[in-house]
């Protein structure tokens, strides 16, 4: 028991890489020992800040380090209403920062505090995306020569928005700001039985999507790159929960054949009792989890073994408290962790994805967002990947710090619309999830 105290609780906001970034920084009585978590919920970054700054800072002040989870538990309940993402993200933050500090204070990083190593390194699958089945087949054999072996793969619908690949807004120019968004009306009637012309459909921010020429999309990539790669390559695909659930069952029923990895967000939270529609009809591996807050979505889905990969967003639970309970519950049902890793998950949080990936039995694949150089900077210590897997550098806590005067080139930057997620809409214009 050490009667090391929390002294201060900061927020630091930073944009690197383009993508707004929010870490705690937790300062000890002890001269020169503080800790760090990623809070990142970069939608909606300035409320998280709050959250941390107005109400956990004043609730922590002098309390002591050692009690990780008293602190997680008390501070849950704090709010009162709870599992919220804001109230998630600033918890995670405090977390993973106390967890830093007792690897700190004991020596070690934080998967010995956990119970040590299942597993050396981590399997890391990236993002293949393009506008064509060959453009995303040539990303893929780039990476399969840097000794990646998981990959996703994602291709644009011609004249679509299409998730996780960059022709998201060809069918409409972007306007810079609200005052600039115009509707071209509804599309005309006629074309409601044919093909969209993209000419004509509703111009907004975020682009048309529409399921059916999505999934032709879709099927047609993965037949290409089964064609192209053969079979010993693992390949993963992100539905991003943006089609109706009865055609997600036949898509899971189609791809079945390709031999997927996984395949994720098949459906929104709000459907996802459809799993077991698919459960009953194929074998294709189900993916679920980065949009979770609350236990009451995830305990369903892991007790009755409706996914096979959890893939949450750890910061959106509360950090590496709650995220170890869950997968020990997912290791004595055989459903395995798959944490998200986006680019929006902070360098600080992948160190955090990789303390548990390391120490947990149930380890399915770790996503890996390439930051550049200019990320890592900020972030010494940012974890290695090399040969297609996450490496640990063996460091006390999390292994990873940041440069705060480094941080502070790289304000927030004004963003339209408060920088929120594109709003995708039908060719009708009504809104699709994201
Ligand atoms: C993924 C995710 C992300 C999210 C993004 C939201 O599988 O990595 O779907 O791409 O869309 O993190 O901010
Ligand atoms: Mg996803």
């Amino acid at each position: 028991m050490s009667d090391t105290r929390i002294r201060d609780v900061r927020v630091i906001l930073t944009e690197p890489d383009n993508i707004r970034l929010v870490i705690v920084k937790i300062e000890t009585t002890e001269p020169g020992l503080y800790g760090v978590g990623c809070a990142t919920f970069t939608q909606r970054p300035s409320t998280v800040k709050a959250a941390v700054e107005d109400y956990l800072r004043p609730f922590l002040l002098d309390k002591s380090v050692d009690d990780i989870e008293d602190v997680w538990q008390s501070s849950y309940v704090s709010s009162y209403w709870r599992n919220s993402g804001v109230l998630n993200n600033a918890m995670s933050g405090v977390d993973q920062a106390l967890w830093d500090i007792k690897g700190k204070l004991a020596g070690m990083p934080v998967y010995d505090l956990l119970g040590g190593r299942a597993r050396e390194a981590a399997a890391v699958y990236v993002h293949a995306s393009g506008g064509t089945p060959e453009e995303v087949g040539d990303k893929m054999e780039a990476f399969m020569e840097k000794g990646f072996h998981h990959i996703r793969v994602q291709v644009d619908t011609p004249g679509y928005a299409t998730y996780g690949t960059r022709g998201a807004r060809k069918s409409a120019a972007r306007p810079k700001s609200r005052k600039d968004q115009v509707s071209q009306g509804p599309i005309p009637v006629t074309s409601w039985l044919r093909e969209y012309d993209p000419k004509t459909l509703y111009a907004h921010p975020g682009g048309v999507f529409e399921p059916k020429p999505y999934m032709r999309s879709a099927l047609g990539l993965f037949e290409y790159i089964r064609g192209r790669f053969g079979y010993g390559v693992e390949i993963l695909h992100d539905v991003h929960e943006r089609i109706p659930p009865i055609l997600g069952v036949w898509l899971a029923k189609e791809v079945e054949k390709y031999q997927l990895f996984f395949l994720e967000d098949l459906f929104p939270p709000e459907d996802q009792d459809y799993f077991r529609m698919v459960r009953e009809q194929c074998a294709t591996p189900i993916a679920m989890g980065e949009l979770w807050n609350n236990p009451h979505e995830i305990i369903p889905m892991i007790r009755e073994r409706l996914i096979d990969f959890i893939r949450i967003h750890i910061s959106q639970i509360g950090g590496i408290t709650p995220a170890r309970k869950i997968a020990a519950m997912g290791e004595l049902l055989n459903v395995r962790t798959a944490w998200h890793g986006p680019g929006d998950t902070s360098p600080v949080g992948h160190a955090a994805n990789l303390m548990l990936d390391i120490n947990t039995t149930n380890f399915g694949i770790q996503e890996y967002a390439i930051f550049p150089d200019r990320t890592k900077e900020v972030f010494p210590g940012c974890p290695e990947v090399r040969d297609g897997f996450m490496w640990p550098n063996g460091k006390p806590g999390l292994g990873i710090d940041i440069d705060e005067k480094l941080a502070r080139k790289y304000p927030f930057k004004e963003r339209a619309f408060g920088g929120a997620w594109d709003t995708v809409r039908r060719a009708d214009g009504s809104v699709v999830r994201p």
